[in-house]
């Protein structure tokens, strides 16, 4: 029997079809496919706009590197054919006025309640819905709940020592502010050389009066040769849209570039320059497709290396400096990044590097960070330390399933999902492009519209069935981890300390997260789909 309090609650909650958490690229979509269904969904978002991570990220440089004919939506497509991109890849504030565009178009924004976040997230077995807290005190109820909270969107900042002695300004690459920067006659430290500090460093060096790089891993940059989108070469692409999309579903990472079905140790020294030279050419991340075997041998993947290194020992014209930013691991074992004069960046006078394996940051000081001994001082502190990559953002959330259990009590050793869409115990709870799922290495609008386009099939199909509740069933989940694991055990990717690891958080479970093969994902869905839903229990 339902107490006074839960009376009282239930009449001062608002009942919902769906919460969506999120309006991101994600939230976005599932919210116009919620509608789509003739149900009542709303999105919290804690920013005072639209974009997630576009919203967020507005470092100097920001980027996407995946190629913008390729990153946008595909489920309209008068929405498709009528905007125009100027860039071969999208700087942040033009993607963010795409996506504002988009929530424009499909009237998006009445259903948004901005600058809200969702505290938690309870179960209520009884009634069988979610019930939904958030900082602004609303208190909802719903019967499903679809987290589009991303994957990169939970910022890391390490625990330095002496943080809040520094007295100049310091900012976070994922927390930039909204009116910029000026650096202008200041001198700048840049921890972190992931792909936060390599789009940002080239800009930074050009504005600020000095430059000091801390760099802790060094890390693999290919150029992307960026350029104004070629007029022609847009409205053939837009001819033939349905195709290319086609072609790009067909690829490991979901991206249009032709991947090189032969293996790197069965060309000749010769053969392989060559393909390297040619995707270096290219630019982007077609670089991951020179060879089929470059993420599972690592005689293939150490050609590849030594091709980058060779790079970076060609531009940087100080050998000792060029030695400290070659990389001595796995090439795309951490998130290869696309550049724009990265390396060339270290020609500058006014550019130094700090390699933090030989002189450790011991703490931040008054008047700026003190590594190996040294005093460097610094006006600005800029952290491109990356985030709690795709479970930090959901375990902030108080998320209680059947039972009261927590998420976090659940995913103590690591997340545990079903196909990445749901974890079993938390019934009627989505996670878009959560662990589990290709997500990270695909091509992520892609992703997460297949993931958006499964739900919006999966809750019509529950309610021909007249099911009101759906769960995972525990041993369709345990086989599903079984598999992401087996898959990402026969690759190189276990071999470095990355965030698809969760290496880069102190004290996070060391598991891989993400499902690697886009294909073999959805032909996984769709085959679920036809047979039932099968691992999937319906009440
Ligand atoms: P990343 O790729 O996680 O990079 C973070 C960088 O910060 C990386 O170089 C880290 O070194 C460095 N880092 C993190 N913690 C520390 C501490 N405590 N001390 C020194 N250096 C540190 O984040 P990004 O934002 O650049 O990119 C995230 C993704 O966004 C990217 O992969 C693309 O998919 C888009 P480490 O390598 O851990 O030694």
């Amino acid at each position: 029997m339902a107490g006074a309090a839960e009376t009282a609650r239930d009449e001062a909650s608002e009942r919902l079809d769906a919460v969506i958490v999120g309006a991101g690229f994600g939230g976005l979509y599932a919210l116009y496919k919620m509608r789509e269904l003739g149900l009542r969904a709303r999105v919290f978002e804690a920013g005072d706009g639209v974009g997630g991570t576009w919203y967020w990220n507005r470092y100097p440089g920001a980027r996407c590197d995946v190629e913008s004919m390729q990153y946008s939506y595909q489920f309209s497509d008068e929405l498709a054919q009528e905007w125009e991109w100027s860039e071969r890849y999208a700087a942040q504030p033009e993607i963010l006025r795409y996506l504002e565009h988009v929530a424009d178009r499909f009237e998006l924004r009445r259903d948004i309640r901005f600058e809200t976040r969702v505290e938690r997230a309870h179960w209520d077995e009884e009634r069988g819905l979610w019930r939904i807290g958030t900082d602004r005190g609303d208190e909802l109820s719903a019967r499903f709940c679809i987290m589009a909270t991303g994957c990169l969107s939970s910022t890391n900042t390490p625990d330095f020592d002496g943080v809040e002695d520094f007295e100049g300004d310091s900012y976070h690459t994922g927390q930039w502010p909204h009116e910029g920067v000026d650096f202008a006659g200041k001198r700048v430290g840049v921890i972190g050389t992931g792909s936060s500090g390599i789009q940002s460093i080239p800009l930074i060096a050009r504005e600020a009066l000095h430059l000091t790089v801390f760099q802790r891993t060094p890390n693999y940059s290919v150029p992307a040769h960026n350029a104004p989108l070629d007029p022609d070469k847009q409205a053939h692409i837009k001819e033939n849209y349905a195709r290319y999309r086609e072609q790009s579903r067909a690829t490991p990472f979901g991206l249009v570039n032709p991947p090189n079905e032969s293996a790197a140790m069965d060309a000749t020294p010769e053969e392989r320059r060559a393909e390297y030279e040619m995707r270096w050419a290219e630019g982007g991340l077609g670089f991951m497709m020179s060879f089929v075997d470059m993420l599972v041998s690592r005689e293939s993947n150490d050609t590849a290396a030594e091709f980058i290194r060779g790079k970076i020992r060609e531009t940087v014209e100080d050998p000792e400096l060029a030695e400290a930013l070659c990389p001595d691991t796995v090439v795309g074992c951490k998130r290869l990044c696309v550049d724009t004069d990265y390396w060339e960046t270290y020609n500058r006078d006014d550019v130094r590097l700090v390699d933090l394996r030989k002189n450790p940051i011991e703490r931040l000081t008054r008047r700026g960070l003190r590594a190996g001994g040294e005093e460097y001082e610094l006006d600005a502190i800029v952290f491109a330390t990356g985030f709690d990559a795709m479970t930090g953002a959901l375990l902030r959330i108080d998320i209680r399933g059947v039972g009261g259990r927590t998420l976090a009590d659940k995913w103590d050793a690591g997340p545990v999902t079903y196909l990445g869409l749901m974890t079993a115990g938390f019934p009627n709870l989505f996670t878009i492009t959560g662990p589990g799922s290709p997500s990270v290495l695909s091509n992520m609008v892609p992703s997460i519209e297949q993931h958006v386009d499964f739900i919006g099939d999966f809750l019509t199909h529950m309610q021909e069935r007249g099911a009101a509740r759906v769960d995972p069933e525990p041993d369709a989940e345990a086989a599903w981890v079984a598999h992401v694991n087996e898959v990402g055990d026969a690759t190189l990717f276990p071999t470095c300390n990355s965030w698809y690891l969760g290496a880069n958080i102190p004290g996070k479970p060391r598991v891989f997260m993400p499902y690697l093969g886009f294909l073999a994902y959805c032909e996984k869905c769709d085959e679920v789909a036809a047979n039932d839903y099968a691992g999937f229990s319906l009440r």
